[in-house]
């Protein structure tokens, strides 16, 4: 019994994978900016944009497949000039699919059991820092470059990730209040890419191989 106690935590294989979003959902989009442009992979001067400065907005995407890893890594492509993000949070649900994330661009469906992510790894472009606010948020500052990157990972709190949210959000240090960092406090999220790495559990089919092979093994053995 102990041997296949054993085995039940051997299939398990470390990979990293991308994630695909689907059903990109916002309070709130800009008109061209709307926040199916920052899933539609193409990395431009457009993307998801809010024409309502000094305002707190919300993006919402449904992963296509559950993610079960033990980090998440959000690379966040910004090109717009100097419309980079001033304030955000990213957080993650394993609420059904069906329940949040309705693709509407305005006015969208963004509640769901959503969990902050904490203790984030950042890099952000030269001549920028950031600080962790006690909300969970990320304040980015510093001189704003042209366009710009964030690359930002986090452990998993939860299994079955079906679903990632990004709050912008308003602070004082940022012009009108951001959540933007340019003169006139917009944002425009070019492209969020997802990926994931850490522990996946095997499909059955190959575990079971694996115990055929495993009960094989044991008999040859004993011989
Ligand atoms: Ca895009
Ligand atoms: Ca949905």
């Amino acid at each position: 019994m102990k041997y296949l106690l054993f085995f039940l935590f051997l299939p398990v294989l470390l990979y990293a994978a991308p994630v695909t979003l689907q059903n990109a959902t916002a309070t709130l989009s800009q008109p061209s900016y709307t926040i199916d442009k920052s899933i539609d992979g193409v990395i431009d001067a457009y993307g998801w944009a809010i024409n309502a400065i000094n305002t707190n907005q919300a993006a919402v995407w449904e992963t296509v497949s559950n993610v079960n890893a033990s980090t998440i890594q959000f690379t966040m492509h910004q090109m717009h000039p100097y419309h980079l993000i001033g304030r955000f949070l990213f957080s993650v649900t394993s609420d059904a699919r069906s329940t949040f994330a309705d693709g509407l661009i305005n006015n969208g469906d963004v509640s769901a059991t959503w969990s902050a992510l904490i203790n984030p790894t950042i890099t952000v472009p030269s001549g920028m820092g950031y600080t962790i606010l006690a909300d969970k948020s990320i304040l980015i500052s510093g001189t704003v470059p042209t366009t710009g990157v964030y690359y930002v990972e986090y452990s998993l709190p939860i299994a079955n990730i079906t679903g990632i949210r990004l709050d912008v959000l308003t602070d004082p240090s940022l012009p009108y209040n951001g959540p933007g960092m340019p003169s006139n406090g917009n944002i425009v999220l070019s492209e969020l890419v997802v990926d994931a790495n850490g522990t996946f559990a095997v499909p059955e089919p190959a575990s079971f191989l694996l115990l055929a092979f495993f009960i094989i093994f044991r008999y040859l053995y004993k011989k």
